[in-house]
């Protein structure tokens, strides 16, 4: 008895392998019902099944990683990674909003080649769905191997993907092999080459062909298409220091704030101040900020929100007690009052080099910075490029207007590790659904990192957490 044999009387003899009457998830009936997570207690055979599908490729399935789709084929590579020293990599059916946030588990590198492994290939929508995240972080996958073949489509669809299907076991030579050794009815066997021919090809419904989606410049191309200084300045920071995270300082005291500016200070790209929340604020303020700011090279946001006519800001910009234009690179305006807001601020803070910010949206519940209102802000900041470098904003990702432009940085507040809020109607979004699914550059963390045991530490997993998403929304 050949070893294929073998293999398949102890598939039928376990039950993995059932004929009757089955209603199957596409809602068709099957005269042969499949089930192999029952192989995880059968070790031996699990062993058996695990050496046979790498003998059984043909040598021009060259690979340097496997990775097997999940649930069921997940013990099955994993026994063939142990047993034959191959690494292994896991994909994440869901990816979790926390910790690495990572599609992809396990160390490989970029035009690295990943054999798909599978228990049972009907339409190879589950290779399909595997091999697509793979490829995205710049996998190559050219081949899958999979224990049993239903013969329904799947190696013709997996073909029109650019990937060569390897199957251990047809489910016509299973039929024949069991009907050979006695262990079905010549009928069964009849009744299920009939099912074959009529269910030759099951579409894959659910895996569309990915549409060519707009690249996603990089913020070195933005920063050449940024036309104000710090905008530029800002994107040319996240790039030399790898942060997309601004620290929202809301802290006490001024003492405190410069103490955690200067912890925090590696890494972060921008830190955003309340100035007017400091009870102890001296004149020297802004000049010890700067020092700071200089020293671990981070711009400085004031969370102004300018909000009156444009020649009353001009004066809050310039003058009081915090003068705010001596040392804020960036400040903020809702655009409420109209572009005159603009227009004002833009006196004092072009000859400066300062760029501007507007409020498009904003974090907290109920807000009134929605449809219409976001589309003036864009507008405004379209006619005002020169001093407009970005927007407070929620989810661009979603705008109809106005997302097209890649010289304008979005900043995102309300951002923490779980989604939540607090009592005061605060909304948190996670660092990577900020960055990938609502389409922003920047994550400003406020209580997330200051309230944190380590606020150093706790800025860096934010940090990487940001830039991290922000690279994997390039490599797509
Ligand atoms: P938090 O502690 O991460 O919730 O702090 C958020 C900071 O961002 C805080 O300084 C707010 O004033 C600021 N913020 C915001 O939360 N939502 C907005 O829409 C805007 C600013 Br604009």
């Amino acid at each position: 008895m050949s070893a294929m044999e073998a293999l398949i009387l102890q598939l039928h003899e376990i039950g993995a392998v059932k004929f009757g009457n089955f209603k199957l998830k596409s809602g068709i009936f099957s005269p042969v019902y499949i089930d192999l997570r029952l192989i995880v207690s059968y070790p031996s055979l699990l062993t058996q099944i695990s050496q046979t599908l790498i003998s059984s490729l043909p040598p021009s399935a060259t690979f340097d990683v496997i990775c097997g789709v999940p649930y069921t084929a997940l013990p099955i590579a994993t026994v063939v990674s142990v047993s034959n020293g191959i690494p292994m990599l896991m994909r994440r059916k869901e990816i979790k909003d926390y910790g690495t946030s990572k599609a992809i588990e396990g160390i490989f590198e970029k035009d690295q080649t990943c054999l798909i492994i599978e228990d049972l290939v009907t339409s190879g929508a589950s290779v399909l769905e595997t091999a697509a995240p793979l490829r995205a972080v710049g996998l190559k996958v050219s081949d899958a191997v999979v224990l049993i073949d239903r013969q329904q489509g799947g190696r013709e669809n997996l073909a029109e993907n650019g990937i060569k299907l390897h199957s251990m076991i047809m489910l016509t030579d299973m039929v024949r092999v069991l009907k050979e050794k006695g262990k079905i009815e010549e009928e069964v066997e009849v009744n299920l080459l009939k099912f074959l021919e009529e269910n030759r090809r099951v579409s894959v419904p659910s895996v569309e062909k990915p549409k060519p989606k707009p690249r996603v410049l990089g913020f070195k191309e933005r920063s050449e298409l940024s036309k104000n200084p710090t905008g530029k300045k800002l994107f040319d920071i996240m790039l030399k220091k790898e942060t997309n995270l601004c620290l929202a300082a809301d802290v006490g005291t001024a003492a405190e704030l410069l103490e955690i500016a200067d912890k925090v200070g590696p890494e972060i790209c921008l830190l955003k101040t309340h100035v007017d929340i400091l009870p102890d604020f001296t004149p020297d303020f802004g000049s010890k900020l700067r020092a700071i700011a200089d020293k671990h090279n981070f711009l400085i946001f004031e969370d102004r929100k300018f909000a009156d006519i444009g020649n009353t800001v001009t004066m809050q910009y310039e003058g009081g007690i915090f003068k705010i234009l001596e040392w804020a690179d960036i400040v903020n305006a809702h655009i409420i009052s109209g572009p005159g807001i603009v227009d004002g601020l833009k006196l004092k803070g072009m000859p400066r080099g300062r760029g501007l910010l507007l409020l498009a949206e904003m974090s907290s519940a109920g807000n009134l910075a929605t449809g219409d209102y976001t589309a003036a802000a864009v507008k405004i900041a379209d006619a005002h490029s020169d001093f407009v470098m970005g927007f407070i904003s929620v989810n661009p990702a979603s705008w109809k207007c106005g997302y097209v432009y890649p010289s304008m940085i979005h900043a995102t507040p309300g951002v923490q590790m779980v989604k939540g809020g607090d009592a005061l109607g605060q909304q948190y979004n996670t660092p990577h659904s900020v960055i990938t699914e609502r389409g922003s550059d920047i994550i400003i963390v406020g209580r997330g990192i200051i309230k944190a045991e380590n606020p150093a530490e706790t800025a860096h997993e934010y940090r990487v957490q940001g830039w991290n998403a922000y690279l994997e929304k390039c490599s797509q």
